[in-house]
């Protein structure tokens, strides 16, 4: 069947973040008997960063229910939900097309092999017909041409009807597909396009555009484990969150906002001067800084969050990784020099 798909989960966050999750991770398995094998950890990765709500109902129940962790409960954890949903669905929505295309194809053999049928059939009556002198004999011939004309009419009218629900039941499909795909570029946490993507999106646009007309952007939070230490998580994800709203607010449709990893975020700007990507950066930077983000809970102040941005111009000779380390060298230069800039 589908064995040749494979679908590798997508995991973007920085080193000093899965350093956190690891110190959580590892003692709530020992504390639950779980095997520290790469199939559970994998499952109890997502439960401690919380992104797949499916997953955590599912081994809360379990925990709740005092149920023991064993290999096949794993796996099926492992295939339902890490390894994972997006898969299950492309090879549910492959399944439903061959059908679908099975289905279509029968539908037009039986018609061609109808049609056959019945070409033969004409041939041997005209040559019957040619030989015939009695009227009535004629009447009979004639009449077994207008039956077998009706029934490859009929055959080929369910065969218009099937197709046009192959049509329908491909369309459907069709939307289906591009869901799935759609969530496979996406970021959970922010809806932004996630570094699968980015990776995607910037080669391709390196490898099409002329040098001079396309940036990159890269942003970091400064100082976000302060936020994540002080106020926790949950906050830590809301400020990306805004982080990530501002970006989108800013760019204009046709680039490409991504969340390169953690805290860390980017846009790459095709037919885009570096006048206007420092313009639209500062815009976004200028607006964090102005920012009086407020706690959900209790509405205390968090105080100014600030932005280090770097911006890269792609050149003449620019790869991919040459146009990355550029734009994430003039990051480095303005976490340097202070943070809270946009290096150019
Ligand atoms: P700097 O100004 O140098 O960037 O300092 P920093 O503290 O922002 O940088 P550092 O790389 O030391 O820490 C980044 C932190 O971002 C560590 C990690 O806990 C946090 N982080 C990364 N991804 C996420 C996330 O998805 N959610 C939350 N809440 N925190 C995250
Ligand atoms: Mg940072
Ligand atoms: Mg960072």
């Amino acid at each position: 069947m589908t064995k040749n798909v494979s679908f590798i989960p997508c995991y973007d966050f920085s080193a000093t973040l899965n350093a956190t999750y690891l110190k959580e991770i590892l003692p709530l398995m020992v504390s639950h008997n779980v095997a520290a094998n790469p199939i559970n950890y994998a499952i109890w990765y997502d439960y401690v960063v919380g992104n797949n709500a499916k997953l955590t109902e599912f081994v809360n129940t379990l925990l709740a229910e005092q149920k023991p962790f064993d290999s096949d409960t794993s796996i099926e954890l492992y295939k339902k939900y890490v390894c994972n949903a997006s898969l299950e669905s492309f090879e549910k929505i492959n399944e439903q097309l061959q059908k679908v295309i099975g289905q279509a194809a029968s539908s037009i053999n039986d018609t061609y092999h109808k049609a056959e049928e019945t070409n033969d059939s004409f041939q041997k009556k005209t040559v019957a017909l040619e030989n015939i002198s009695e009227a009535t004999d004629i009447k009979t011939v004639l009449q077994e041409i207008i039956q077998e004309t009706q029934a490859l009419a009929a055959t080929s009218q369910s065969m218009q009807f099937k197709l046009t629900e192959a049509n329908k039941e491909m369309e459907r499909l069709r939307l289906e597909l591009a869901q799935v795909r759609e969530v496979a570029v996406t970021d959970g946490l922010t809806g932004l396009l996630n570094r699968r993507a980015f990776d995607q999106a910037l080669a391709k646009i390196v490898g099409q555009s002329e040098p001079d007309k396309t940036c990159l952007s890269m942003l970091d939070i400064d100082h976000f484990k302060r936020v994540n230490d002080t106020y926790g998580h949950t906050v830590g994800d809301n400020v990306i969150k805004y982080v990530a709203s501002l970006m989108k607010k800013y760019a204009e449709d046709h680039h490409h906002v991504d969340r390169y990893g953690g805290e860390e975020l980017a846009i790459i700007m095709p037919n885009t001067t570096k006048a206007k990507a420092i313009e639209i950066s500062e815009s976004i930077h200028s607006a964090m800084e102005k920012s009086r983000l407020k706690r959900k809970d209790n509405s205390q102040p968090l105080g100014t969050i600030t932005l280090s941005i770097g911006i890269a111009e792609l050149q003449a000779g620019d790869d991919a990784e040459s146009f990355l380390v550029r734009a994430d060298n003039a990051l480095y230069q303005a976490k340097d020099s202070g943070r809270n800039k946009v290096v150019h």
